[in-house]
């Protein structure tokens, strides 16, 4: 059967998702924000959103408009869902738990509310990242959304480029579908996404090179060497979710290593930007790594907790640990 062009609710229920609590419904609930929050970005410079709020996030980022917007949304739509429990965004320092008077349902969810947001007034592709965790029970504490990534439940995003896509993993494969705006419905577009092996893009911020450890240097210097097995191409966003979505398609790496003086610990974070999507690029044959350990082998100790990331293609992410480990 053809099923392309399903929407996500009729290959949600196809796809019968298992659990204990209405996984379905948490994901069309995701789906509904992503469609607002895309509908928000479409017209931003048309109604007063774009730049910044004057206030700056706990990581000391300024705040765009559309951050604090895009934020709200996410928290208005999941918060009387029934769904979950509790929620942390990147956006506010701490995580909201539901009162025992408000609809609560078995999931945590964390949530990056606009990935990439130094890219908004310039129009290019942002996005919104999201992970789902079983809580241990409706009264859930810090300890429920500290979980390791190999627990998440369901992993996510949404993507707002040229078009507005929806991409998830609920364990069985890792599908994508595209926002048909003139109707409103996401259709799916890829069925059981699969990372290439290997690839020949790699993404990172290049400026930060002289920062780099040993290891990471060479590892890139190898990939410039004309004389080297295969050519590599240089591509970067500058918006996580969309430099991933492009590492899902085609392969490659994406790498946000350590830098000793701007970003000791790396820059993205681990609950909300690197576990999740850990989590999608594992289910599609992909792998992603902080450099020496598995990202989704890691106990989060802080919720705004970050991490160095290399994440895409299985071969491309052990060979960047291999150079690392060499120059150890
Ligand atoms: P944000 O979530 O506040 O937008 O910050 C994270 C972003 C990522 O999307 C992107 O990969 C990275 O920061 C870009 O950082 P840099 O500008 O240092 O290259
Ligand atoms: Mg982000």
């Amino acid at each position: 059967m053809n099923r392309k062009g399903m929407t996500l609710s009729q290959h949600l229920t196809e796809s019968r998702l298992c659990g204990d609590g209405d996984m379905a419904g948490l994901l069309t609930t995701l789906a509904s924000a992503a469609k607002r929050i895309s509908r928000e970005v479409n017209r931003a410079g048309l109604v007063d959103i774009l730049g910044f709020t004057g206030e700056h996030n706990v990581q000391g980022e300024a705040v765009c408009k559309l951050d604090v917007l895009a934020h709200d949304m996410m928290i208005d739509a999941l918060r009387p869902s029934g769904h979950v429990c509790a929620l942390a965004s990147e956006e506010a320092e701490h995580p909201l738990f539901l009162a025992p008077h408000e609809p609560r349902g078995p999931y945590v969810v964390l949530f990056d509310p606009l990935d990439g947001s130094s890219n908004i007034d310039a129009g290019i592709t942002i996005g919104t990242i999201f992970s789902i965790y079983r809580a241990q029970s409706a009264d859930a504490t810090l300890s429920d959304l500290l979980q390791s990534g190999s627990r998440q439940v369901a992993a996510g995003y949404a993507l707002y480029g040229s078009s507005t896509l929806f991409v998830y993993t609920a364990g069985a494969g890792v599908h994508s579908y595209t926002l048909d705006a003139g109707v409103g419905e996401f259709r799916l577009t890829h069925e059981n996404l699969r990372m290439p092996e290997r690839g020949t893009i790699y993404s990172a911020n290049e400026a930060n090179y002289p920062r780099w450890c040993a290891g990471v240097q060479r590892y890139i210097d190898a990939l410039k060497d004309p004389d080297g097995p295969c050519t590599y191409s240089a591509r970067y966003v500058g918006s996580l979710v969309a430099d991933f979505h492009r590492t899902l398609l085609y392969g490659g790496l994406f790498l946000y290593p350590a830098d000793p003086r701007d970003a000791p610990n790396g820059k993205l974070r681990l609950l909300y930007e690197a576990a999740p999507l850990a989590r999608i690029a594992e289910a599609a044959g992909g792998r992603a790594s902080t450099g020496s350990e598995d990202v989704l082998s890691l106990q989060p100790t802080a919720l705004h907790q970050r991490v160095p990331l290399f994440i895409g293609s299985a071969e491309d992410v052990s060979a960047v640990e291999a150079s690392i480990r060499q120059c150890a």
